[in-house]
């Protein structure tokens, strides 16, 4: 399976196309745009989010709610185009001039963007911009689709904003889950949800931004997903890459973490259980559900840490790109804190990978077959 996407911040729309998906899978267009609603939630948005609307139109490769096998392609409009028709138009009489920006923001992709692609920095920015998360998320939810078909469940919950870290209860069952779902910072700790709101209202104050750390975890996954035999198809390195490819994530980190390094081995790793007809687990989970670049039948489990956003009301020192004088940074509308949106994208990027990696464990054309061979394996595994 692959997919691209397309467009700018600003632009006409975000477009989506997706190879590889097996024909007869059932995809709910109602499913996709609950989890982009989602996505434009949370505190901290900014004033583009009260303009958009998010809606995915499903162009190609499904009929009757059945994919065909075919590509698809996938449409999400901006509504805010036309407040920026006349500027981002491909047509030779657009104004390129009105909203040139030549003061590049630290932190942003504007001055490596612009020093690369010889360019002023808008054309960077416009398709840096997290815009295009929302077509991921798309992307991502037909992912996730397949793999709920097969019973294989995702989860996140932010455990961190600037600075404010949420207490995990240790026992994280099914109403721990309910609440960090209801919860608008997506955090199961409701003292600490209280700290973040203001947290949040003394960085607005400010001219600040806030990052976090935020989890994501993979429940009912067999062993045996990703290889151990080549670099690229490990399923620690397929992640990694998927997650940090997300704006504004500087690192990632699986199951017990940089802790990891601090510990003795006997304190690392996960002895190793067999029960008759439910096969072999462990008694911990250090690993994150991950050994030698392939899952290992327990939860797959890792945490991003994401930066605070780049555009800075207050903003740093820069120098403008003709003038080489030092001026104060750019100020693009923003957000204050997107953490929150951040944990859909990641759980929707986490849900590609995975899917990704089923179908290259079980390749099909049809999901009948794929559902087939996923079945005949996870029996087969405990019976080992
Ligand atoms: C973004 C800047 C803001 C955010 C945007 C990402 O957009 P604007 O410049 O239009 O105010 O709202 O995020 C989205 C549009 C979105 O859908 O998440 C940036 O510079 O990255």
């Amino acid at each position: 399976m692959r997919f691209l996407t397309a467009g700018e911040s600003h632009g006409q729309k975000l477009v989506g196309i997706i190879e590889g998906l097996p024909a007869g899978m059932k995809i709910s267009k109602d499913i996709i745009d609950e989890a982009l609603r989602e996505r434009q939630k949370g505190p901290g948005r900014g004033g583009r989010m009260a303009i958009e609307q998010d809606e995915v139109q499903l162009v190609s490769g499904i009929r009757g709610g059945l994919t065909t096998g075919a590509p698809m392609a996938l449409e999400i409009l901006n509504r805010d185009w036309e407040n920026w028709e006349k500027i981002m138009t491909w047509r030779e009489d657009a104004d390129l001039e009105s909203r040139k920006v030549m003061t590049p923001r630290p932190g942003h992709a504007d001055l490596p963007g612009a020093l690369k692609y010889r360019t002023e920095v808008r054309n960077i920015l416009e398709r840096a911009s997290a815009r295009e998360t929302a077509m991921r998320v798309a992307v991502g939810s037909i992912a996730r689709q397949v793999l709920t078909a097969l019973g294989v469940e995702i989860r996140g919950q932010v455990l961190a904003v600037g600075g404010v870290h949420a207490e995990r209860t240790g026992n994280e069952q099914e109403d721990y889950w309910q609440r960090v779902r209801q919860s608008d910072w997506s955090v199961g700790d409701s003292a600490a949800e209280q700290l973040m709101w203001e947290r949040l209202k003394q960085a607005k104050e400010q001219g600040e931004s806030l990052g976090g750390l935020l989890e994501v975890q993979v429940h009912q996954v067999p062993a045996g997903l990703g290889s151990h035999v080549q670099w690229d198809r490990k399923l620690d390195g397929k992640l990694a890459q998927a997650v940090l490819s997300v704006q504004a994530m500087k690192g990632i980190s699986f199951g017990l973490g940089f802790e990891a390094g601090e510990r003795p081995g006997s304190k690392v790793h996960d002895p190793i259980r067999y029960v008759e007809g439910q096969g072999f687990s462990r008694f911990s989970n250090h690993a994150g559900g991950i050994e030698g670049g392939m899952s290992n039948g327990e939860p797959i489990i890792l945490q991003a840490v994401m930066k605070p956003i780049p555009t800075l009301y207050q903003p740093l020192d820069t120098v403008h790109l003709e003038t080489k004088e030092v001026v104060k940074a750019s100020v693009e509308r923003s957000d204050v804190c997107a953490v929150p949106a951040a944990l859909v994208v990641l759980e929707h990027v986490v849900a590609w990978v995975i899917a990704e990696a089923v179908l290259e464990k079980f390749p099909a054309d049809s999901f009948s077959e794929l559902k087939t061979a996923w079945d005949d394996y996870k029996r087969d595994l405990l019976q080992i």
